[in-house]
């Protein structure tokens, strides 16, 4: 009993989980838990969708109560329902006005007690020409045990005023139950209220207008589902056909030896990847340790030849990328490797005489730019060039050593101190040490500027290389339960494939009642996929 008034595009929320709801029951015959766990993912964002709900009826039926424990209950449910009590309260025997477009879903409360009179009928009737989805719903059960006898009586009344097509779902409800329920954790209280059902019965039942985006993601996951549904009963139906011929022994020794072959790509298979992340890690690893010591090696000419310690900031932003291109690059080609190992690792479990994929899905991976990583390393600090003030003091220094020292000697010959010979010492010397410093203080600075260098690039290789491996761990988990999903299928369907064969060749009869099933499925499969493309349109 879907409540479904709007046209079908569908954009409506019923029909859709109408759509999910049989594609998980079709995957659930074939034993996809994946996809299962997919479509229950489709039916969440569903669930979640944007629903208002206005509770309206005669004064004193209980809508208030009943918004207020909808609204506690909605919880997990359905967590995109607003609820809104009756905007404008009707006064009794006046009728109110809903604006139009302003409920997804409108619930109609009546007193468990009576059945409709005149003025709830004409509200009904009024609410219905609206076109908005419409539930009624039977309020405070729990002081009407015979509601049953209420709600026959409601359903004819409807019927006899022409109200009834499509059927007005009449819902039992309790908000004191529930309430109840909810203080004393007491399970069964909560279901009696009639609450929950209530909330599950919005969720998937009643027609609500979903976004095209929404609608077409969920879409999206129907048709991928049946997609590899009917590739997997598919490869099956083939496979009875193909073994359709010979007697049932020799069926059955043929299912037992595909059963074994895929036991023992399902050993290759696993030494491939083990293997080849082995040499994936290496490879790349080495990749990496080659381009940072291309730049390392730039650097350190670059200092050598150009002085860069002078524009030290920008020499540290060409630096810094140079690095982050160098790792980009080994980023770039550590995807396309995984790629390939993805595909090697594909073809053993395959099995194809061709080295071909064919029949397994490759899966996606990819890896992040190592942004993040490349972020936390500092700006190299500029080395100290030793500066014109301390060239000069040390400069003076020497010329005083050289003033003292000749002076010296010369007084030992009789002459004063500061004598023509002491001076021209002094001055000699102090231009001697100027010239020396400044050669000194230069080299000294290369050097520095080079430690500083290989400092941030033992800085890089570490934090990048750590993110490299990282990344790489998470590309092998990737793989491996990719594979081992494809794998534990195919060694499934193989495996039950032999008991097939067994039972028929005990019985001593053809596997045409599995045929059969499998016709049928691909049959619904077919139609289920004309739902999800042609209305999408
Ligand atoms: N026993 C019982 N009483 C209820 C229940 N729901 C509501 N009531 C009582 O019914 C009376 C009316 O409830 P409201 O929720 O205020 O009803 P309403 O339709 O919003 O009323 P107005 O806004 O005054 O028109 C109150 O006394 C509630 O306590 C229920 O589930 N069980
Ligand atoms: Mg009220």
């Amino acid at each position: 009993m879907s409540v479904t008034m709007q046209p079908s595009a569908l954009t409506n929320s019923a029909e859709l989980v109408g759509l999910v709801d049989q594609a998980a029951r079709l995957a659930e015959l074939a034993g996809r838990a994946d996809l299962t766990e997919r479509l229950t993912q489709s039916r969440g964002r569903l669930a979640a969708r944007r629903m208002r709900v206005v509770v309206v009826g005669a004064p004193g039926q209980g809508a208030t109560a009943l918004t207020h424990v909808l609204e506690q209950a909605a919880g997990e449910r359905v967590p995109g329902a607003s609820f809104s009590d009756a905007p404008g309260r009707a006064a009794a025997g006046q009728m109110w006005v809903l604006e139009p477009g302003a409920a997804d879903a409108v619930l109609f409360v009546s007193d468990a007690d009576q059945e409709y009179n005149a003025w709830e009928l004409e509200a009904i009737a009024r609410i219905r020409a609206q076109g908005t989805a419409l539930a009624g719903i039977l309020t405070k059960i729990d002081t009407q045990p015979r509601w049953g006898e209420v709600q026959r009586a409601n359903r004819q009344r409807l019927q006899a005023e022409n109200l009834d097509s499509p059927s007005v779902p009449l819902l039992p409800v309790s908000a004191a139950l529930l309430q109840a329920g909810q203080q004393r954790g007491d399970d069964s209280l909560i279901a009696a209220s009639g609450v929950p059902q209530l909330l599950d019965f919005l969720r998937d039942r009643v027609g609500t207008r979903v976004e095209l985006r929404l609608r077409d993601a969920v879409l999206a996951d129907v048709r991928a589902v049946s997609d590899q549904l009917a590739r997997d009963w598919n490869t099956e139906l083939d496979g009875l056909n193909a073994h359709a011929g010979g007697s049932p022994l020799d069926r059955q020794s043929r299912a037992v030896a595909e059963l074994d072959r895929r036991q023992q790509l399902s050993a290759s298979w696993q030494v491939a990847l083990g293997d080849g992340t082995t040499e994936l890690v290496s490879q790349v690893d080495f990749d990496l340790r080659e381009r940072l010591r291309e730049v390392l090696e730039q650097a350190e000419e670059d200092i050598e030849n150009r002085d860069p310690v002078r524009n030290w900031t920008r020499f540290d932003s060409s630096l810094r990328e140079s690095v982050e291109e160098a790792t980009r690059a080994n980023f770039a080609l550590a995807g396309q490797r995984s790629e390939r190992l993805a595909e090697q690792v594909a073809a053993k479990l395959a099995g194809n005489p061709d080295g071909s994929t064919a029949g397994v899905k490759l899966p996606s991976v990819w890896l992040q730019n190592p942004d993040d990583a490349m972020s936390r390393i500092t700006p190299m600090r500029a080395p100290e060039n030793g500066g014109m003030f301390a060239r000069v003091v040390n400069s003076l220094r020497g010329s005083y050593g050289g003033v003292l020292m000749v002076g010296l000697l010369t007084g030992l010959a009789g002459l004063q101190l500061i004598s023509v010979y002491s001076v021209s010492a002094g001055l000699l010397l102090g231009v001697f040490t100027f010239w020396e410093d400044r050669k000194n203080g230069r080299e000294r600075a290369k050097a520095e500027a080079k430690m500083a260098v290989a400092k941030l690039m033992d800085n890089v290789n570490f934090r990048v290389g750590d993110e490299l491996r990282t990344q790489l761990r998470t590309v092998h988990r990737t793989l491996r339960d990719h594979f081992t999903g494809i794998n534990d299928q195919r060694l499934r369907t193989a495996a039950d494939a032999v008991r097939a064969a067994v039972d028929a060749a005990a019985r001593g009869e053809r596997p045409d009642a599995r045929l059969a099933e499998l016709q049928n499925n691909l049959a619904e499969l077919r139609q289920l996929r004309v739902h999800t493309t042609v209305s999408a349109r």
